[in-house]
């Protein structure tokens, strides 16, 4: 495959035979609008593969049977069918929203309604889900919303290439899909990611990088046209384009002497440079905004706070029914490493817990799920129980910036759902996911959840085509952040892997199991799946930096093991190794005193030697090596172990996908065989550095006599 064919562009969890079950029906679909246009379109494109048939009505037109209706209660009178379902459900309370459908089957009709467009959209990729089982006994009516509002991919993407970051910040897929000397005059992969995200429920996305250089910052003004391109685009599918902004904008674009948030002439330039976006794209969603972060600018600049800062912005976007999504990852990255009691997990929350209830109500915080930085391992951050009058978005990273950089196999699914199902008030308590959809103050909007994309020009998307599922399940664990993330897994492998067509269907052949095996050989395809991603995070986490400790990557890039590489850095990362012992004393006893940003019962367990998990000891405690650990192993032998065990796992991850080499489309099987290579050689190579760093400084041997060089 090349990258410049769209024909060769892998179809991901969309391929042709993932409509099989609804092409072959016949459908009817009500209601009008761009979002309905697409749902027909979508329906006829596979019913001309397929062999079915869709019609349109404001009625039931005295037309033939149908299988399945997808119908906007708004749009006058309903087909029979629907027509029942829906005055059952008007018997109970309640509404489907913006977003929401009811899914029901009715007399061997299968019903989807809907009050307003997006909802028919979302019900029809439900059905594309469902498959045959759409169309079978047994389906109760159910209502289905999403648990939040706002369902959002961040693209680090630039304009132009930069010279050490490329043109992706932190990608991995090649080049942008948007930019390329501008907007990229064809944009058709970009309306293809848009169906691909609409059939996982995401509704926004921010086209650019939140480092915000020279050529980008002008997307604001001058080149605004190029970001109207992309939302016409990916307006039919439900997705509202956002813009990473800089705060100096006002000097920078508007030749202002200041960016002063409370000067009355900074705020007139952002409210009338954000009417103009609005005149350009009406639905345009909003601001994303990374400052005094990393050399970007910010209010501090000013001596003004970040509430004045975002609630500028916010001013400016509320006419428009726009947010501000304010990133709160600020922190020191000129930190003296000699200095212990700074602590960089800290930083999010001493900046912004003490700002709680000065926000508008247009400002979404954007929070990292961790305090430190996307790292395999981290406690959840202590800003996300700290502000109870914000609206709080968690941001994850798909990217996979520390998780193996798209080479390495990693699904991220089980990860991002134990996040979200963390009480930060304890067990039994509001879940993350309840403050970020909001669910925890009984119907205020939330911020959301957020998520950086990994997708790039690549012809699978995102590099290694198996992150695909990442993308797949940020999607859906955003919808409904209760989802078990090993059953959307399933989900993205039926989808992606389709067992083989009928032998009636004339569809082209999608890079599922081969024409000539069956059944059989789609539950090998499935089960050697599940056994190589499954655990794929958790192999990851055993083979790189030790019981939650973090970073040990190698400075720059992030990409493969040194143990030391940024532990005399400026940045906050360090792990505080000696001939003794080993991590980071974040305890208020005797430490940085990070344990006190947690509310109880967390604040005391993370303080408790004995309380604390093995897999965040190294986060908040620093022990001796032969400190025991909760699961009776040593620190030291748990590092040995867990390396030779991790390399063990994707070894066998490396033997298993050979089982796949006959059912699978040749390119992308030697695509990712190519990538598991990789994937062995960098965990030995994590496994030797980190042993023998750890024997070196502590001079204890392997109690298995095990290889340690
Ligand atoms: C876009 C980390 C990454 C940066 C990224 C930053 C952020 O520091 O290494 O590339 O910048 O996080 O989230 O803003």
């Amino acid at each position: 495959m090349t990258a410049g064919d769209r024909n060769d562009v892998h179809p991901a969890w969309l391929p042709p035979e993932a409509f099989r079950a609804l092409g072959a029906r016949r459908t009817l679909v009500t209601g009008d609008g761009p979002l309905v246009e697409t749902v027909y379109r979508e329906v006829a494109q596979a019913c001309a593969s397929y062999g079915g048939g869709v019609r349109r009505s404001g009625s039931d037109d005295g037309g033939d049977p149908v299988d399945l209706v997808l119908a906007l209660t708004s749009a006058g009178p309903l087909p029979a069918a629907a027509e029942e379902v829906a005055a059952g459900r008007r018997q109970r309370a309640g509404t489907l929203g913006a977003e929401g459908f009811l899914l029901a089957r009715h007399c061997d009709v299968t019903v989807v309604l809907a009050e307003q467009p997006a909802g028919l959209l979302y019900g029809l990729f439900q059905v594309v889900r469902l498959g045959e089982s759409a169309f079978g006994a047994g389906h109760p009516p159910r209502s289905h919303r999403p648990a939040t509002r706002l369902r959002m991919l961040d693209h680090w993407d630039n304009v132009d290439v930069h010279p050490v970051m490329g043109q992706v910040e932190r990608g991995y897929a090649g080049g942008s899909i948007f930019w390329r000397d501008g907007v990229r005059r064809d944009l058709s992969r970009v309306r293809d990611y848009g169906r691909l995200l609409a059939a996982v429920g995401v509704n926004a996305v921010s086209v650019n990088n939140v480092n915000v250089h020279a050529t980008e910052a002008r997307l604001l003004t001058d080149r605004l046209d190029d970001v109207a391109a992309i939302a016409d685009v990916l307006r039919p599918y439900g997705i509202r384009v956002h813009l990473s902004v800089t705060f100096a904008a006002p000097v920078l674009l508007g030749g202002l002497p200041t960016a002063d948030p409370l000067d009355e002439r900074v705020r007139t330039w952002w409210a009338g440079t954000t009417r103009r976006v609005y005149e350009r794209i009406p639905d345009f969603g909003g601001y994303v905004v990374k400052a005094d972060s990393e050399g970007q600018p910010g209010p501090f600049s000013y001596g003004r706070s970040h509430a004045d800062g975002a609630n500028l912005l916010a001013d400016a976007l509320a006419p428009f029914s726009g947010v501000v999504h304010w990133r709160a990852f600020v922190y020191n990255h000129r930190q003296d490493w000699r200095d212990r009691t700074t602590d960089r997990a800290r930083a999010a929350f001493d900046h912004f817990a003490p700002l709680d209830g000065r926000f508008r109500d247009n400002v979404i915080l954007q929070v990292k799920h961790g305090p430190m930085d996307f790292q395999p391992r981290e406690p959840v951050s202590p800003v996300i129980a700290a502000m109870p009058a914000t609206r709080l978005a968690v941001e994850f990273q798909v990217t996979q910036e520390y998780t193996g950089q798209q080479r390495h196999v990693c699904y991220l699914g089980p990860w991002w759902s134990e996040v979200l199902r963390f009480g930060p008030w304890g067990d039994g308590g509001p879940t993350v996911a309840a403050v970020a959809t909001g669910a925890r103050d009984g119907g205020s909007p939330g911020g959301g959840l957020v998520a950086v994309s990994n997708v790039g020009d690549d012809p699978y998307w995102t590099g290694h085509p198996l992150a695909q599922a990442n993308l797949y399940a940020f999607g859906r664990l955003a919808w409904d952040p209760g989802l078990d993330p090993v059953a959307v897994l399933d989900e993205w492998i039926d989808l992606t892997f389709p067992p083989p067509a009928a032998a009636s269907a004339t569809a082209t052949a999608g890079s599922g199991p081969s024409e000539t095996g069956g059944a059989g050989d789609h539950d090998l395809v499935r089960r050697t799946l599940h056994e190589i991603m499954d655990y794929s995070w958790r192999s990851y986490e055993r083979y790189t930096a030790p019981l939650g400790v973090g970073f040990m990557v190698r400075p720059g890039t992030h990409y493969g093991p040194d143990v030391d590489g940024y532990e005399y850095t400026p940045w906050g990362t360090y792990h505080f190794a000696d001939r003794d012992g080993v991590g980071v004393d974040r305890t208020r006893a005797t430490g940085t005193g990070f344990t006190g940003q947690y509310p109880p019962p967390w604040s005391e367990v993370y303080e408790s030697l004995d309380r604390c998990p093995d897999e965040l000891l190294l986060f908040f405690h620093h022990v001796p090596y032969g400190h025991v650990l909760r699961s009776g192993t040593t620190v030291i032998q748990h590092i040995y172990d867990t390396h030779f065990a991790g390399v063990t796992e994707v070894a066998a991850i490396r033997r298993r996908w050979e089982r796949l080499a006959a059912l699978l489309d040749p390119a992308l099987h030697a695509r990712v065989a190519e990538r598991l290579d990789e994937q062995l050689r960098c965990a030995e190579e994590w496994r030797d550095q980190v042993n023998t760093y750890f024997f070196r400084k502590s001079g204890v041997p392997d109690v298995h006599g095990r290889r340690i060089h």
